[in-house]
């Protein structure tokens, strides 16, 4: 009955009114989408306000010619403008992501993930990199195990997030991560060429500008950088930008797909990293980076890691565009 009622309906209308009727109705939810998607972003941009910088627009020089091979070749790349958290999302920022949303990290799912642990525990360990150890019941909320915690690490950088984990929690606050290319760029400060995201001294004023490993990597350490391990965030000076800890702490998930030789192909303008890939790239490198080993805090140094990978050293920050 109620069909027949349609259809006599619609008959009363020409082909024509009803096209255009369905059109508006398509045109007003889109438009509407678009509203809420910028109401959002306004949001996320205010609420953010002392959390976030502007990035401004720009071109620069990517990679370097004196790092490991794929950190070549430099290319030029130009950037829209872009707002970038200034510190790596914290343990009570994740925490109020997990009250609201109820979200479950694959850690936790699992029901495992890695530690590090160049000692002699008995475990399952991770082929050519025997320091990496799984271990059952590892999650955000215990970064390093059962016993472990996150109580007075509020301030501490999320980890032990795989990359699925920081683009669900990059959703929820209406951002998203950052694309390989926005963060070498941000790291850089708009400085040229630098090693690292202040410059090129290594330890400027004799002051140690970033939380790494001292030492020789694995075997000896002797943390003069005031942190053994995880440091918490903003404990160093800010680059130019007014970025903190771009450089050591814990590496930092990108939306791109690795590519090895992606330079090469790299588009100019806005680039977003090869179409596939089998692993995400994560830049930054962690309190884990010693100058014998990875030099992972080199501000052009490139990592990739699995998507379903939390790390103790792992974590992420977030962007918004900004036209
Ligand atoms: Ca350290
Ligand atoms: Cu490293």
């Amino acid at each position: 009955m109620r069909f027949i009622a349609i259809v006599f309906t619609l008959a009363g209308l020409t082909g024509c009114q009803v096209e255009d009727t369905i059109k508006d109705k398509v045109v007003e939810e889109k438009l509407k989408i678009l509203e809420e998607r910028e109401a959002m972003k306004a949001q996320a941009v205010s609420q953010a306000n002392d959390g976030m910088v502007l990035i401004p627009a720009g071109t620069f020089s990517m990679g370097s010619a004196k790092g490991f091979p794929h950190e070549g070749p430099v290319h030029e790349v130009t950037l829209d403008a872009f707002y970038m958290d200034t510190h790596e999302v914290t343990n009570a920022e994740f925490a109020k992501f997990v009250e609201e949303t109820g979200y479950v990290t694959e850690a936790e799912t699992w029901g495992w993930s890695l530690d590090f642990a160049p000692d002699d525990r008995q475990g399952m360990r991770v082929p050519n990199a025997a320091w990496w150890l799984k271990v059952d019941g590892v999650t955000w909320k215990t970064p390093t195990g059962p016993g472990s915690s996150i109580e007075g690490m509020e301030d501490y950088p999320a980890v032990q997030v795989s990359w699925t984990d920081a683009v669900a929690y990059a959703d929820w606050a209406g951002k998203r991560l950052p694309t390989e290319a926005e963060w070498e760029y941000a790291a850089r400060g708009g400085l040229e060429q630098n090693e690292f995201p202040w410059g090129n001294d290594f330890k400027p004023g004799k002051k140690h500008h970033m939380n790494i490993w001292q030492g020789r990597f694995p075997e000896t350490h002797s943390p003069t950088d005031g942190y053994e391990a995880i440091a918490p965030v903003g404990r160093y000076p800010a680059n130019p930008y007014g970025l903190y800890d771009m450089a050591g702490n814990v590496w930092e998930w990108c939306s791109d797909w690795y590519g090895e030789q992606y330079y090469a192909e790299s588009p100019t303008k806005n680039p977003q990293g090869p179409e596939l890939g089998d692993e995400k790239v994560t830049r930054g490198g962690s309190y884990l980076c010693a100058g014998n080993y990875c030099v992972g805090y080199r501000v052009s140094h490139r990592n990739k890691t699995a998507t379903d990978s939390g790390l103790p050293h792992s974590g992420f920050r977030c962007v918004i565009g900004a036209d």
